[in-house]
């Protein structure tokens, strides 16, 4: 594998160009889809949103980045989802309301549906009684929230509320996950998972869906 420095610093920059091109020399040279996201974007991302926190980088720097990550995960998606397992079950995901980041929901999508799971993505900014409708309507396993902001985890608190008032929260289990989101986050608001990351989301739903 690459050490992926080049497509790392291109994200950093918002060089979409030099993303997309950095990660097909990465793909060629034997690196995985997964590893391509997880070890190139993610952390690059992360060194985005520290710049952003002290004040070097503004909304014009995130997007370029954003940007940049979007156009790479354009290659990275069909070849996730082709790796296609036995059907596994159905997923609705969503970034709660409020919240308009989704590069991370599309990542773990995209791996879960290589993984065999439906997958029914509802979007970003989702509203508590979308999610009650999708679970009311379709027949789902699992549930997965996205949340990025402190200020939206109380969007995960909400989703999780409105499907016990909606009497169908034992119809299915609920996974979260996003930067600001921990296992004791996600335990005391009663969802039945947390994953840090794409791959360990793939193994919590089936997890969580094998029960
Ligand atoms: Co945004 N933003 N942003 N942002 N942003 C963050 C999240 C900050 C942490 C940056 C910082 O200050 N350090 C910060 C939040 C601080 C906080 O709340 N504590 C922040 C802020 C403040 C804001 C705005 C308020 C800025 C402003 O306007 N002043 C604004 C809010 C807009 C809104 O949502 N209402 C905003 C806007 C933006 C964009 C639009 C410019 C852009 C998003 C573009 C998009 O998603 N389409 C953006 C970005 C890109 C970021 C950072 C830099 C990267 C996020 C990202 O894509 N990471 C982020 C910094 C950071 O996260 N470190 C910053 C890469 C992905 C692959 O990782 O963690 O999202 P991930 O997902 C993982 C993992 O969490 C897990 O698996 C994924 C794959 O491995 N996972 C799940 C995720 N969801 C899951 C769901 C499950 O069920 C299971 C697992």
């Amino acid at each position: 594998m690459s050490d992926l420095s080049t497509l790392r610093e291109a994200v950093l920059v918002g060089n979409a160009e030099g993303a997309v091109a950095a990660a097909h020399v990465d793909l060629d040279g034997g690196t995985t889809p997964l590893d391509l996201m997880d070890q190139g974007v993610r952390p690059a991302m992360a060194e985005v949103g520290r710049r952003f926190e002290v004040g070097d980088y503004f909304v014009p720097e995130l997007l370029m980045a954003a940007r940049a990550t979007k156009q790479v995960f354009e290659i990275v998606r069909p070849l996730l989802v082709s790796a296609g397992a036995k059907p596994q079950g159905r997923v609705v995901l969503g970034t709660v309301q409020g919240d308009q980041h989704d590069i991370g929901k599309n990542l773990v999508g995209a791996m879960l549906e290589g993984s065999g799971f439906e997958v029914i993505d509802l979007g970003v900014d989702v509203a508590p009684e979308k999610i009650v409708q999708a679970v009311q309507h379709t027949d789902v396993d699992l549930v997965g929230l996205s949340s990025l902001l402190t200020t939206t985890l109380a969007g995960v608190s909400a989703a999780l509320e409105a499907l016990v008032k909606a009497d169908v929260r034992d119809h299915v289990k609920v996974m979260v996950g996003g930067a600001p989101v921990t296992d004791a986050f996600a335990s005391s608001v009663g969802a039945d998972g947390y994953a840090e990351n794409a791959a360990v989301a793939v193994e919590v739903a089936k997890r969580l869906v094998a029960h």
